[in-house]
C-alpha cells in the first residue's frame, strides 16, 4: 500500500494528538499555513490520515451510490437526447468514485475494506442519496441543485492541503460544471414548459429542499470534526458557511423562474448579509445518514448485488504483485 500507512481508531478530541513528535507535529503545521500540499509519503500527524479517510471514502461512496437515482431514469429519460447526456453524467459520477477511491488508498485503507464498509452499513456516503427520484422532475433538481451544492464544497476545498484529493477534485469540478449546466438547463426548460412540466419540477423542489439543506452537514455549532479539519486545512469553509454560499448563488435563480422554495421563514438579512431560513430538521438528517432513510437499503442492496456480480472480474485482474497503488489524479 502506498503510504505504509497504519489506520488508528477513533480518539476522543482531547487525545487524538497523543504520542505525535511534537517538532514533526510543528513542521507539518507549518508547512499547511504557507499552502504547501501534504503528499502521500510525507509525514502526517495520524489523526490526519485518519480524518483524510474518512472524508474522501465518504466523498467517493456518495459519488457512487449518487450515480443510482438518476441512473434509474436514464431507460425513462424523454428523448434520445437526454438519455445520452444523463447516462454520460451518470458515467462521470462513477468515474469520479474511481480518482477519490484512488486518492484514499494512497492513505493506506485498501478499496476492498472501503466497499465492504460501505455495503456493511459501516461507512456513511451522502444524504441526498437515500431519497428516491420519483419524476423526470426530480432528477432535474438532482443535476442542478445537488450538483450546485457539490462544487461549492469541492472547489473550496480543491485549495486544501492534500495533494491527491485536490487534485482529484480540480478534475471533478470541472465534470460537475457541465452536469450543473445540464441541469440549469432541465430545470429551465420543465420551469417555462407546460403547466403539468411546471408542477411537476415544483413538486421535485419541494421534496428535494430539506435534504439540500441537510447536504452541507450539521450547522457549526453541532459539527464534529470541522474545527481540526479547517486547522488542517482539509475543509476550507464551515458548513454552514458554504450552506449560506448555496443560498446565495441559487436562491435568486430559483426566484427567478418563479419556482417557491418550501420555508416561508428564508430571507435575506440585509444588515448581517446572510441568509435566515427555518432550521433543518436534524433528527431526521441523523436517521438519513444512521441507514433508516426512505431509500438507505435499496441503495446498498444495489452496490452488495453490482459487487458480487463483479467479483469474478476483480478476480480475474488481481495480480498478486501489483499490490500497490497510484494517486489518477
Ligand atoms: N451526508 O462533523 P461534521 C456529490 C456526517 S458528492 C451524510 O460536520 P465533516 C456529487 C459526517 O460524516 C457529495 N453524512 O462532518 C454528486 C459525520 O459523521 P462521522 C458528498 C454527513 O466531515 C452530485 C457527522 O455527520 N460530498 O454530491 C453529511 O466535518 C449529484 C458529523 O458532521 C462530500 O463528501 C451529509 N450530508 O463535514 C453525485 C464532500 N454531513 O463520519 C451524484 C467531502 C455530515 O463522524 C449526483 N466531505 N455528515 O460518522 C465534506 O466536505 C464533509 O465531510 C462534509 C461534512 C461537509 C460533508
Amino acid at each position: 500500500m502506498y503510504g505504509n500507512a497504519h489506520i488508528e481508531k477513533t480518539k476522543s478530541p482531547k487525545n487524538i494528538l497523543e504520542g505525535e513528535d511534537p517538532a514533526k507535529l510543528a513542521e507539518f503545521e507549518a508547512r499547511i499555513e504557507r499552502g504547501e500540499k501534504i503528499e502521500p509519503m510525507d509525514w502526517m500527524p495520524k489523526e490526519y490520515r485518519r480524518q483524510l479517510i474518512r472524508m474522501i471514502e465518504q466523498h467517493a461512496h456518495s459519488e457512487i451510490i449518487g450515480a443510482l437515482p438518476e441512473g434509474t431514469w436514464i431507460t425513462r429519460a424523454p428523448g434520445f437526447r437526454r438519455k445520452l447526456a444523463l447516462m454520460a453524467k451518470v458515467q462521470d459520477e462513477v468515474g469520479h468514485a474511481q480518482l477519490l477511491y484512488s486518492a484514499a488508498e494512497t492513505l493506506g485503507k485498501a478499496r476492498e475494506d472501503m466497499i465492504n464498509d460501505l455495503i456493511s452499513g459501516k461507512s456513511k456516503y451522502s444524504n441526498v442519496f437515500n431519497y428516491p427520484a420519483e419524476t423526470w422532475a426530480d432528477t432535474a433538481i438532482i443535476a442542478w441543485l445537488i450538483d450546485a451544492g457539490a462544487i461549492i464544497n469541492q472547489l473550496a476545498n480543491s485549495r486544501g492541503s492534500y495533494g491527491p484529493y485536490c487534485r482529484a477534485l480540480d478534475r471533478i469540478c470541472t465534470e460537475e460544471s457541465f452536469h450543473l449546466k445540464y441541469g440549469h438547463d432541465t430545470v429551465v426548460y420543465l420551469a417555462t414548459g407546460t403547466p403539468t412540466q411546471r408542477e411537476m419540477v415544483q413538486n421535485a423542489l419541494i421534496r428535494w429542499w430539506p435534504p439540500i439543506m441537510h447536504f452541507f452537514g450539521p450547522s457549526d455549532k453541532i459539527s464534529v470534526h470541522s474545527e481540526i479539519l479547517m486547522k488542517w486545512k482539509v475543509k476550507m469553509a464551515s458548513n454552514d458557511d458554504m450552506r449560506q454560499k448555496f443560498l446565495d448563488e441559487y436562491v435568486p435563480k430559483i426566484w427567478d423562474l418563479g419556482l417557491t422554495i418550501p420555508d416561508p421563514s428564508l430571507k435575506k438579512n440585509e444588515d448581517t448579509g446572510k441568509w435566515e431560513y427555518t432550521e433543518p430538521d436534524w433528527e431526521e438528517f441523523k436517521r438519513v445518514i444512521n441507514g433508516d432513510g426512505p431509500c438507505n437499503k435499496e441503495r446498498l442492496a444495489v452496490r452488495r448485488w453490482a459487487e458480487e456480480k463483479g467479483a469474478w472480474v476483480r478476480r480475474a485482474l488481481l495480480k498478486e504483485d501489483s499490490r500497490y497503488s497510484t494517486p489518477l489524479a
